[in-house]
């Protein structure tokens, strides 16, 4: 477990907002990437919040809400005042038009939208779109440019490699190894 200085106090703690459309993925994400997880998703439909104290870094907190926009407001809610951003796109059914209403939804509440990376997941799919496709349709209806990640959420594949970019390239972390 690797602790990042200087942030050993509760209000200091790094928020990661893990979005996206319906059965993207999110919540998988925050599990496949924390020690301690809960979450509300009745029936695999994700209707409060998930947290997850991540396993790798000792101040990263990982938030992840709903995808049916049915629950803006909980969306809204549990991304405020996040540091930054985890995009999921299912890459085999990307649902662009409902990625492009939460990014708008959860860009007036993080601290700095620009504090993004994409997971391109579900790579394992046959019909998956390469990670390259994924970016540019981002690119090209979100309108953000963001670091692009293929993932295979359900076996932990690309996810630690892309919240290490997120955290220590994007947003500028600083980190102890001892
Ligand atoms: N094949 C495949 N299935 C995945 C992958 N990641 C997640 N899934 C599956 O996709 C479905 C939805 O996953 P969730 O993590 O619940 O998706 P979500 O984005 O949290 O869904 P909502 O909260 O309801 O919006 C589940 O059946 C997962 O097992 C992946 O990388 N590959
Ligand atoms: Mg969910």
């Amino acid at each position: 477990m690797v602790s990042i200085p200087g942030l050993e106090t509760r209000e200091d703690i790094i928020k990661v907002a893990v979005i996206g459309p319906e059965d993207a993925g999110k919540t998988t994400v925050v599990r496949q990437l924390s020690d301690t997880f809960t979450t509300v998703s009745p029936k695999g439909k994700t209707v409060g919040i998930d947290f997850g104290k991540c396993k790798y870094y000792e101040n990263v907190r990982l938030f992840g809400v709903p995808g049916h926009l049915m629950f803006k407001f909980v969306m809204k809610l549990g991304a405020r005042g996040a540091d930054g951003i985890i995009f999921v796109i299912d890459s085999a059914d990307p649902k662009i038009d409902h990625a492009v209403e939460i990014y708008n939804i959860v860009k007036n509440v993080v601290k700095n939208p620009d504090n993004i990376v994409v997971f391109a997941n579900k790579q394992d799919l046959p019909n998956a779109r390469p990670p390259e496709e994924i970016k540019q349709l981002v690119e090209s209806h979100v309108g953000i440019n963001a670091p692009t990640f293929g993932t295979v959420a359900i076996e932990g594949e690309g996810l630690k490699e892309g919240l290490d970019h997120l955290l220590f390239e994007v947003i500028g972390c600083d980190v102890q190894t001892e």
